[in-house]
Parts: C-alpha cells; structure tokens; sequence
C-alpha cells in the first residue's frame, strides 16, 4: 500500500475566526495585523483583500492605500489558540498520526484510516465538513505520497480547496509550478535559481545533483529530492513539551514586591494547574524578571524532592524572587515562573510528611473546580488582589491556602 499524506491549512486563519466572531465582516476586505496606518505589518489577509494585491507581510501603510475601505483589526491571539486546538482535536479524530505545523496546518497520515470513510476523498470531504461545522472555519486539503507534495497541492487548492495527487503523478504535478511554490525556497534561493535560468520546479528537478550541491551545499540534496516529488520523511507528533511556563509583561514597570508576589502566585497556579493535568511532577523550579531596561535574568532551584503543588512552586519561586530583589531593586516589566525536569509522580510512600498529603489532596479539590467552573472560581488570597491585573479574576471566591511548616 503507498503512503498517502494530508496536509490541511484553514483559509485566511486569523482573518476567519474574527468573520465567525463578526458575521458583518463576511465575504468583505478584512486585515489581521493592526489598526489602519500603525507600524506593522498584515498577518493575515482576507481573500477578498487579497484581490487588492494584500498580503501577509505587507506594511499596514501599504495595505491601507492599496485597500482603504477594508477593516483593520488588531486580533488577539487567545481566540486563534483556542480555535487552533479546536482544530487540532478534529484531526485527532481521523487519525492518531498528526504532525501540527504553527496554528493553523498540520500534516495527518492516513494510510489505511480512509475505508472507515468510503475513499480518501469522502474523508477529506468529511474533515472539512466538521471544520466548517464546529469552527466555521474554510480548510484546504492537499493529499499526496509525501508531505511535500501534498503541502503544494493543499496551497494550489486554495481557498476551500481539495486535491489529491496520485501515486506516480508527483514529478508531473509539480513540473510546470514556479519554484516559489516548493516549501523551503526562499526568496534568496530563488533568486540564485532564476540567475541560473531555473523558473519551474521541472526545469529544478532536471538539474543535476552535483550542480545543485555545488551552490546549495547539503540543502541541494533536499531540493532535488522535492522538486522530484519524493519525501519520504515521517509525520511526527509534537513532542511531548519538557517544561512549563507562564509570564506576564505589566502595563506599567512594578517596584511592589506585594504586587510581584500576587502576580507570581497566580502564574504558579496557572503552571501547577497544567503540570498536574500533565499527570507530571518537577524537579526544578525557575524564576524569570525582565527590568525596565529589557536586561533579563533567570534564577533555579531544585528541589530537594519532586513535586506537583501550586504552593511548592510559588513557595520557591517567592525565595528566588526574595533573593533576585535583595540584589537588583530596579522595577519590573515581566515576571515569569517555569517548571523543568518533569519527572513522573512518585509513589505515596515518596510523601514525607501529612502536610504534603495534604498540599496534593487540596491541589485536586481546586483542579476538579476549576475545570469543572472555570480557572477564576476559586481565588487564593494573594491573586484576590490582582482584579487591575487581570480583570477576569473579578468575581471570584477566596479560599485561603494553608501555609506549608516546614
Ligand atoms: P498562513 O496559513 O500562512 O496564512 P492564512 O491562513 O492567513 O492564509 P492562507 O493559508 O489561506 O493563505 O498563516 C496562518 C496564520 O498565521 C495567519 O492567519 C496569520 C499568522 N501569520 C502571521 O502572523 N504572520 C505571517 O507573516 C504569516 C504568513 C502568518
Ligand atoms: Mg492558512
């Protein structure tokens, strides 16, 4: 049976999940990027606005004379996260060998998965369906024997594209594209291709392989391969992250150790909450402050014993915060804690004292809560005071943590 490959990139990404979340901006010149005449460059661009000659990378001056009547919107990137991962676990579905690439692409290897669905084509068919469906969102799909093949076919297609690709059609597919169509030529590897007299992806696949090496060095090898249509490189599932982190970058440089400290609380619990639905422990704990002037500093400590708790984590984050201002008292623009050295949770035996027990048995109450009511229902002292912070911690109840005796 041959490799078949698919590769799936949603149409406009970041422009199309604003349009689902403002149907007025439907089938209109829409930018991602920034507001009309900032600095900055578009990130994405409505097909409608690409009429106009728009696209990524494009200075917003630019765009906004070649295009005055389109809406620029600045974005927020929690909402493509969300809907990314929203995309992500559709594809899960059809098939356990998913090779996510950034927000809005991945690679899915679905040899042999495509007679649960009739044909490979009514599975992608059914693919693009539930993305429309559940996300409102335009998919294209490209299938071929490799990832490259099928990436070219996926682009050609769109938008709201499907093409397949048959085994053995792969040179003759790619043969008259330009060569700025085969994913990693650069505009600078282009330009050396077209000083010599190269323009298609046939005429590059025809070069001989020494000439290529010759001005490529080892890259030559990979271009020859690809233009010729064979990649035989495997889907590879993200690897499992080997630290947590999370940081906050304030409105206004911060001085109030007070403040430092409540903020640090909450990014504790924010990277306990996952290492614990990781199912994992760590072993090294590390703080992270950026001053006013962007010089940045990390401080670690590992810990003595491995563990999971929010309060272990802010515990030594605070000692390390402690220590990081009795040397440097300059304010603050970002304040970050990470965990790293995730090992898998010990025994109970490895429990030293009741108070641990106790720490890990409190931990799963406030886990099971928040994912049951959301991650602000339950407040700790310390993050009560951050509602100018973050306003979404408005509302929510107190529950005091014990303190650890040590
Ligand atoms: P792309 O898939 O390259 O672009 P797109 O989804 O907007 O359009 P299409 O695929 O239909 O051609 O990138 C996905 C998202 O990544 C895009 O919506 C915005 C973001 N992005 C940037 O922020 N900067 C960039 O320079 C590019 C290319 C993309
Ligand atoms: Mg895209």
């Amino acid at each position: 049976m041959t490799r078949r490959i698919m590769h799936i990139d949603l149409d406009a990404f970041f422009v199309s999940v604003e349009q689902t979340l403002n149907p007025e901006l439907q089938g209109k010149p829409v930018v991602v990027g920034g507001k009309r005449d900032r600095r900055g460059v578009v990130a994405s661009a409505s097909y409608e606005a690409r009429a106009f000659g728009l696209h990524a990378g494009m200075p917003l001056v630019t765009a906004c004379r070649l295009c005055p009547q389109a809406t620029f919107i600045e974005g927020s990137f929690p909402k493509y996260r969300d809907a990314s991962q929203r995309f992500m676990s559709i594809l899960a579905d059809f098939s356990p060998y998913l090779e996510p690439v950034g927000l809005d692409e991945a690679y899915l290897e679905i040899t042999g998965f495509e007679s649960i669905h009739g044909s490979i084509h009514q599975m992608a068919v059914a693919i693009k369906q539930r993305i429309k469906g559940e996300l409102g969102l335009c998919a294209s799909v490209g299938i071929a024997s490799g990832k490259v093949v099928a990436k070219v076919a996926a682009e050609l297609s769109k938008p709201d594209g499907l093409l397949e690709v048959a085994t053995g059609k792969e040179p003759s597919f790619l043969a008259p594209l330009p060569i700025s169509k085969l994913p990693g030529i650069g505009s600078k590897g282009e330009r050396i291709l077209n000083g010599l007299g190269i323009n298609t992806i046939g005429q590059l696949a025809a070069l001989p392989l020494a000439k290529l090496k010759r001005h490529f060095g080892a890259s030559g090898e990979f271009l020859h391969r690809y233009a010729n249509g064979i990649d035989d490189r495997k889907i590879e599932p993200p690897a499992a992250a080997k630290s947590i982190s999370r940081e906050t970058t304030f409105g206004d440089d911060i001085k109030d150790r007070a403040r430092l400290e409540a903020t640090l609380r909450y990014l504790s619990e924010r990277v306990g909450s996952e290492l614990r639905q990781r199912g994992k422990q760590t072993r090294c704990v590390t703080l992270k402050l950026r001053y006013a002037d962007f010089t940045t500093i990390t401080r670690s400590h590992t810990l003595r014993q491995s563990g999971n708790s929010d309060q272990t984590i802010f515990d030594t984050g605070r000692q390390l915060l402690k220590r990081a201002l009795s040397q440097d008292r300059r304010p603050a623009r970002l304040i970050g804690i990470g965990v790293s050295n995730l090992t898998e949770p010990g025994r109970q035996l490895d429990m030293l004292d009741a108070s641990a027990l106790r720490l890990e048995q409190l931990n799963k109450v406030i886990d099971r809560i928040r994912q049951k009511y959301g991650f602000t229902a339950i407040q700790t002292g310390r993050t009560l005071q951050l509602k100018d912070i973050f306003p979404e911690t408005k509302g929510g109840y107190k529950l005091n943590t014990p303190s650890l005796s040590r």
